[in-house]
C-alpha cells in the first residue's frame, strides 16, 4: 500500500508499515506490533511531543551515563527497527556498550537485529549469552562484559520483570517508557516518559552541553515517582481539555 504524504497521520502510519515489514523480516516480533500499539496510545495521551519533566529526565539520564563507570544500552527488536542510528548516535557520545537482549530471544533474531544495529553504526557486543538474570527462562541470557558488568543500563521499551531483575542486582536502570504506569516505568531508577526515536537524540544532545556542576547535581539519587506523576498530571490536564 502507499501511503498518501498528505494523510494527518502520514508518519504514524510510515512507522508502523515499516515496523510491519521489519515483522516479516523477522527482527521485529509479531507481539512487537502490540506494544508499539500501546505506545501510540500513550503518545497520544502526551500530545506526541517531549514534555518539560521528560526533557528534565533525559538531561538526568545523561548525566547518569555520564558518570557511569560501565554503561551499557540494552537494544531488543522494536529499539532496533525504530532507532538504529539514534543508538549509534549516543554510543558515540557516551561510548557506551550496545548489546542486544531480547524477550522474545531467538539466536536468529539476535543475529538479525545485531547486523541492523551495525548497519547503522553501532558496535555491537558479542559472545557467548549466559544466564546472568536472576530469571527463568532465556529473559535471563546477558552478556557478562556488557550487562554483567554494567553499573548503569539504559532499557528503551523494557518488560517489568527484567527492569526488576536489574534492580534486584542492583544496577541502576534507566528506562524509556511511553506508560508511566508500567512496571517497568515504576521499577526503573529513573523514566523517561517519551517516544524513543524523541527521547535518544535529546540524551545525546545534553551529553555536549552538561556542565560538570549539573552532572554532579542530576546523576544522585533521580527522583523517579515525580518523572511518573509529572507524565500523568499532563497526560490528565490534556485529556480535561481535549474537547475544547
Ligand atoms: O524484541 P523483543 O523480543 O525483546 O520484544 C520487545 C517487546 C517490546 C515486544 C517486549 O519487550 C514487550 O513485550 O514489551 P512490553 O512489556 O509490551 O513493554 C513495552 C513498553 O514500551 C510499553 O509500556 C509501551 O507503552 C512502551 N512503548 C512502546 N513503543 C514505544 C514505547 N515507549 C517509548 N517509545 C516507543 N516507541
Amino acid at each position: 500500500m502507499t501511503i498518501p504524504p498528505d494523510h494527518p497521520r502520514y508518519r504514524s502510519l510510515l512507522v508502523r508499515e515499516r515496523l510491519a515489514g521489519y515483522v516479516r523480516d523477522g527482527v521485529v516480533s509479531p507481539e512487537g506490533l502490540i506494544a508499539h500499539g500501546r505506545g501510540e496510545a500513550f503518545d497520544y495521551l502526551i500530545g506526541e511531543t517531549t514534555t518539560k519533566s521528560a526533557a528534565l529526565a533525559e538531561k538526568t539520564a545523561a548525566a547518569m551515563l555520564r558518570s557511569a563507570r560501565h554503561p551499557v544500552i540494552s537494544v531488543n527488536g522494536n529499539t532496533a527497527a525504530l532507532a538504529a542510528r539514534e543508538i549509534a548516535g549516543l554510543q558515540q557520545a557516551s561510548g557506551a556498550i550496545v548489546e542486544v537482549n531480547l524477550f522474545h530471544r531467538t539466536e536468529e533474531r539476535v543475529q538479525k537485529i545485531s547486523r541492523l544495529l551495525e548497519a547503522n553504526g553501532v558496535t555491537v557486543l558479542s559472545g557467548k549469552a549466559e544466564r546472568i538474570l536472576p530469571l527463568s527462562h532465556d529473559r535471563a541470557l546477558s552478556y557478562p562484559e556488557g550487562t554483567g558488568n554494567a553499573d548503569v543500563i539504559l532499557v528503551p521499551l523494557e518488560d517489568g520483570d527484567r527492569c526488576e531483575a536489574l534492580r534486584t542486582m542492583g544496577k541502576t536502570v534507566i528506562a524509556i517508557d511511553l506508560n508511566p504506569l508500567s512496571r517497568t516505568a515504576r521499577m526503573a531508577s529513573l523514566t523517561v516518559v517519551d517516544e524513543v526515536t524523541r527521547a535518544l537524540p535529546m540524551i545525546t544532545g545534553f551529553f555536549s552541553t552538561l556542565q560538570e556542576q549539573e552532572i554532579e547535581m542530576l546523576k544522585e539519587a533521580p527522583d523517579n515517582r515525580y518523572f511518573l506523576t509529572e507524565a500523568m498530571i499532563e497526560m490528565n490536564r490534556r485529556l480535561a481539555h481535549a474537547l475544547d
